[in-house]
């Protein structure tokens, strides 16, 4: 299937999304969220991809947020409706069975911050720009960014960033605790390739389980999430990819994991 509003690759168990609008910015519309909606269902159902990676097409922006000349159009009613739907579509995200890492390249505002909230981790270019500017047209944050900011960096920090409407650096993301590495601009997709290699060389089977496991414990208290991570440890030793990672040290040998948990 062929889309417009972004681009979707895939090689050596590797998904890439590109957000693909560069007349705005990768500002995210109507028919973006509906494309990348179909492109999450296919990651999901491909069973030899091990990686999303999600990023912006073009030198400037990973996504300058919700497309402002649509927003400024809609009705109270389709604007709620909206929120939904793009909350949906990053929730999609969140919940895929296997892991995505943002790569972001460039501004990553509003909206563009909150896609990349959805992700396992991020990765940013020193050039890049977060925030959560909505307040500064009246707005606040509704594709999940009050939520997804507050339990990553603390209340504290996202009350400051939503409240204020600045932006803040890739370093100042990082130093939150928002993203795990700033690197140089033409180093940024090498790296994170290089990492999603290594994720990809797992077994899809224990990934699923793991990302699972982090984010359901998330929002519970110690010992219920000790309780799922047990359940899910019983899973993933079921798996064969438990039987063949075992196999391959014994034998010394590089493991070849092809299980699933679907
Ligand atoms: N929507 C639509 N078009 C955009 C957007 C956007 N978010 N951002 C940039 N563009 C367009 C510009 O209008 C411009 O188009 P044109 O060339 O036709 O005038 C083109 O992209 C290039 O942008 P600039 O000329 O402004 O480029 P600069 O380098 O001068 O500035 C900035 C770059 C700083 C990123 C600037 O474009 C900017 O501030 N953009 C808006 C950022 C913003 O406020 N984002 C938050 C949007 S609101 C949001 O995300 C709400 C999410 C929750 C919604 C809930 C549902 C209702």
């Amino acid at each position: 299937m062929s889309f417009e509003t972004i681009l979707f690759t895939s090689e050596n168990h590797i998904a890439l999304i590109q957000f693909n609008r560069p007349r705005a910015l990768n500002a995210l519309n109507n028919q973006l969220f509906d494309e990348l909606d179909q492109a999450l269902d296919q990651v999901a159902a491909d069973g030899d991809l091990r990686v999303l990676v999600l990023t912006g097409a073009g030198e400037k922006a990973f996504v300058a947020g919700a497309d402002i000349v649509e927003l400024s159009r809609m009705t109270p009613l389709q604007g709620k409706n909206f929120s939904r739907k793009g909350q949906k579509v990053f929730s999609k995200i969140e919940h895929l069975p296997i892991p995505a890492i943002a790569a972001v390249n460039g501004y990553a505002l509003g909206g563009g911050s909150e896609a990349a909230l959805a992700c396992d981790f991020i990765y940013a270019s020193e050039k890049a720009v977060f925030g959560l500017p909505e307040i500064t047209l009246g707005l606040i944050p509704g594709f999940g960014g009050t939520q997804r900011l507050a339990r990553l960096v603390g209340t504290n920090r996202a009350r400051e960033m939503v409240f204020t409407g600045k932006n803040i650096t890739a370093q100042q993301a990082y130093e939150f605790g928002m993203v795990n590495q700033v690197c140089a601009p033409d180093q940024l997709m090498d790296t994170v390739m290089k990492t999603a290699g290594l994720i990809a060389s797992r077994g899809r089977a224990s990934l699923r389980a793991a990302k699972e496991v982090i984010l359901n414990g998330g929002n519970v208290d110690l010992e219920t999430g000790c309780r799922i991570e047990n359940d899910a440890f019983g899973l993933t030793m079921s798996s064969e990819d438990a039987t063949e990672g075992t196999t391959a040290f014994l034998e010394k040998r590089k493991p070849q994991f092809k299980g699933t948990l679907d």
